[in-house]
């Protein structure tokens, strides 16, 4: 596999979404055109056929494309939009909605680091519950996100497309190996990639992987793909959850977490993962 993306570039150090888009571009391959929105590490991002964008015409820019190519006869080129958590959950939701639901032959890569980073670590409807961002502060009252996380994979599951999967940056072939059988398949293809941004979690640059990992190993960030809205299965299934803890403590964006607020998180993902485990069990994805 060649490397396709101009890494770091000016991403930070320590930087998932940079990670994110260099496996992903490994993956899908030179054949492949890419469209971006306004996100935080573009230049990093960059493939030698980028193409730039509008958040809210994502879905459309990647639709022209796809049928432009088709018109011309061309059907063997991969049609990628690598969006951030912002242009896929919020800004561009409604064009992405309308492609999925058209179920055109293109992705959409969502580098997940769950805030609007490139403009100061706003709050997206991708950042967790009770983490501190510059919108959802830690005030004496109200401590950070008051909100949960949107479960977007889920969302586009309902539209019943082809392919719908998570991946994390600490779990590279899990995210490799979904992208090469997505490209076996025509139609909508969705991955969402994890992706810890120090900055903005605040953590050690040097812990990305360790972070990365622990989401999943705690059921934070089950890794799962969904065929046709409705085949389930769990890709990385560990014997025993590891505490949510390991993974909240190591960020200082959850310093204010108090530990009945970690219990209640506990008791939210155990329930989630049994749900996870049957949908599994029964290969059957049970909303
Ligand atoms: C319609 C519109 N609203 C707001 C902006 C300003 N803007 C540029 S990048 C960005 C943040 C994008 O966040 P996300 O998609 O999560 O990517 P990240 O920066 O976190 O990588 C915003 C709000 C814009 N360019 N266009
Ligand atoms: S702010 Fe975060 S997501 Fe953006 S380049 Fe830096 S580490 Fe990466
Ligand atoms: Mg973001």
């Amino acid at each position: 596999m060649d490397e396709l993306t101009i890494t770091p570039g000016s991403a930070c150090q320590g930087c998932g979404a940079a990670l994110a888009a260099r496996l992903a571009f490994k993956a899908l391959g030179p054949n492949t055109i890419r469209h971006g929105v306004p996100c935080c590490p573009d230049s990093a991002t960059m493939t030698p056929r980028g193409g730039g964008g509008v958040f809210e015409g994502g879905g459309a820019a990647l639709t022209g494309t796809w049928r432009a190519l088709k018109a011309k006869g061309i059907t063997d080129v991969q049609v990628v939009g690598f969006f951030g958590d912002g242009g896929t959950y919020d800004i561009g939701l409604q064009g992405i909605s309308a492609a999925a639901e058209r179920n055109e032959n293109i992705w959409v890569i969502t580098k997940d680091n769950e805030a609007y980073m490139n403009t100061g670590n706003q709050r997206s409807s991708s950042t967790p519950l009770y983490a501190m961002t510059s919108t959802t502060p830690v005030g004496s009252v109200i401590k950070g996100k008051q909100t949960g996380k949107k479960n977007i994979p889920m969302i586009f599951a309902a539209h019943h497309v082809p392919f719908v999967a998570t991946a994390s940056v600490g779990y590279p072939e899990d995210l490799i190996a979904k992208i090469e059988y997505g490209k076996t398949l025509t139609g909508f293809k969705m991955l969402i990639i994890q992706s810890p941004c120090p900055v903005g979690w605040r953590y050690d640059p040097a812990k990305t992987i360790e972070v990365a990992r622990s989401a999943v190993q705690t059921g934070i960030w089950p890794l799962y793909e969904i065929t046709d809205g409705e085949k389930f299965k769990l890709t990385y299934k560990p014997r025993e959850l590891k505490p949510v803890t390991e993974y909240y403590k190591p960020q200082a964006r959850f310093r204010h977490v108090t530990d009945e607020q970690l219990a209640g998180i506990q008791e939210d993902t155990t329930k989630n993962w049994e749900k996870l485990l049957k949908s599994d069990e029964l290969g059957q994805l049970l909303i």
